[in-house]
């Protein structure tokens, strides 16, 4: 049976009781910006905020985030509170201002210049910084701060999101010890072997170890987390349990594949909205003569292997030249972290190969790849998925990624090929794919041509059991199992 979000409301009352709900994350998920003069609104690009607005919308609570929008001062009350979503507003955000230097340590450097590549194997060094983690701790013992202020003397469960805010239960609990804790990590965890050169590593995990409940998206990140639990702490590790006892106190390790609001995104790309704007992309892309559109949707990151598959779409063209003209790969990147130094090169090495591989095969009046910069609405997005035959969702490591479940959820004509990385979370679960290791340009060149060439019965039958997949596993089960947990502390 299909998990909604009347369930998942009635559950969340059932076993958090009259306790105020508080999520964390470093990431708002509504952005007040200027357009035209007037103030409005963007969602911000990313997995987490993608995954937890339904979530919050049916739950109600506060969430807690950084506030990063021109406008964002500008419409907030006195406590830095304001009520969202701005249409039709279902719960409060609170907004925490950092200072430059605080975004710098906290945000680019140690959360993104350490961390990040650390959880991710991509072969991108991380770069531990002192005072990086100086502000690390400091914007984390920010944002307990406000946590405390808001919640008062109430009794409060507090439902903390990833990578940035690994010492947050620590700091809530040491200033109260009745508030329930719970962190989810949205990224990898790395096997030992990574994970012991980070020269803080005992205290991102005593930081963790203070929750009562720790999730990650799959049985081997918890697996990799315990581990390293024992080799760094002097702590009881229960694997049949799954669990950690350290300094008396108990913390559940619990996996929990995030997903989407499968339904949502369903009905939405049946709307009238996404189908103007389905025509809209085909005038805008030229694509009245092609056959068949690859997509690709990514944040601009070198986790997600964007040059892989424009190398791959090189070859692919290189060894099947009839698809000249026939066939568009569309690839959407929205810029991100551009202030680290690695994410600048990857945006000019990606820049230089779309332009080689347009050069080399390029004929007159057709490309082989358009990159797409433009922020897309959540309308645009949905137009995008409905008219790829193909989607390309191929990182070089991921702790999920939503988008292959998006593009599924969109596709109710059954109309559509995933084709999926091999180091991805969602490869344990979506197994009728086409899948690749996107290390291997040649291999991944022919599981493009495959799944352009599939058969229509094949490519139907296989959409349709993904989409039992996603529908079955959205992301109201997804919270209802995470908070139902919590009835076992
Ligand atoms: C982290 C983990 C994990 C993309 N471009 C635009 C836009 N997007 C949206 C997509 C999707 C989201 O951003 C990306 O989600 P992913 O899951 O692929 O990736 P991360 O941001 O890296 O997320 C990841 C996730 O957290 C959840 O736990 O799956 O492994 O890395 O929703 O649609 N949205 C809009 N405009 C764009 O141009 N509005």
């Amino acid at each position: 049976m299909v998990t909604t979000q009347f369930d998942l409301r009635k559950i969340i009352r059932k076993v958090i009781g009259d306790r105020l709900l508080v999520l964390a994350s470093n990431r708002e998920p509504y952005i007040h910006v200027y357009k035209e003069g007037k103030i409005s609104y963007i969602r911000p690009v990313g997995g987490a905020v993608t995954a937890l607005d339904p979530v919050m919308r049916a739950c109600g609570g506060i969430w807690v985030a950084s506030g990063t929008g021109a406008a964002d001062k500008k419409v907030v009350n006195r406590k830095d509170e304001v009520r969202v979503p701005p249409e039709k507003p279902r719960y409060l955000l609170k907004r925490i201002w950092l200072s430059k230097e605080e975004e710098n340590g906290y945000y680019f450097g140690f959360s993104n210049r350490a961390i990040w590549p650390l959880c991710h194997i991509t072969y991108t060094r991380p770069v531990f910084d002192e005072s990086d983690w100086q502000y690390y701790k400091q914007v984390n013992q920010k944002f307990a701060d406000a946590i405390i202020k808001e919640i008062g003397n109430k009794s409060a469960f507090v439902w903390i999101q990833d990578y940035h805010l690994a010492l947050l239960a620590k700091y809530l609990k040491e200033k109260n010890p009745n508030i329930k804790t719970a962190h989810f990590w949205h990224i990898p965890w790395p096997n030992p072997e990574a994970f012991r050169i980070c020269p803080k590593k005992k205290e991102i995990l005593q930081g963790l170890l203070a929750n009562d409940l720790l999730g990650f998206h799959i049985r081997y990140y918890c697996n990799n987390f315990m581990e390293n639990v024992n080799l760094e702490l002097e702590a009881r590790v229960d694997n049949e349990r799954t669990s950690v006892v350290y300094k008396g106190h108990e913390t559940l390790v619990r996996s929990f594949p995030i997903s989407v609001d499968f339904e949502e995104l369903s009905k939405l790309s049946n709307s009238k909205k996404v189908k103007q704007e389905l025509v809209k992309l085909e005038e805008e892309f030229r694509l009245n003569k092609i056959e068949h559109v690859i997509m690709g949707l990514d944040r601009i990151d070198y986790t997600k292997g964007i040059p892989e598959k424009i190398k791959a779409i090189d070859r692919f063209f290189e060894k099947y030249p009839q698809y000249k003209e026939r066939v568009v790969f569309i690839q959407k990147g929205a810029l991100s972290r551009i202030h680290i130094e690695t994410y600048k090169n990857l945006n000019d090495e990606i820049n230089d190969l779309v332009e080689e591989v347009n050069w080399r095969h390029s004929t007159d009046g057709w490309a082989p790849i358009i990159f797409a910069r433009r922020h897309f609405s959540r309308e645009e997005i949905s137009a995008f998925y409905k008219i790829a035959d193909v989607c390309l969702v191929s990182p070089l490591h991921d702790g999920m990624n939503l988008v292959a479940k998006e593009y599924v959820a969109t596709k109710n004509d059954l109309n559509g090929v995933l084709v999926l990385g091999q180091f991805t979370g969602a490869a344990r679960e979506l197994e009728d794919v086409v899948a690749v290791n996107p290390y291997d340009a040649n291999n991944f060149a022919d599981q493009i041509k495959k799944a352009i060439e599939m058969k229509p019965e094949k490519k139907k039958k296989m959409m349709a059991n993904l989409r039992r997949v996603v529908a079955e596993n959205n992301i109201y089960k997804w919270a209802l199992k995470f908070i139902s947990e919590l009835q076992k502390i």
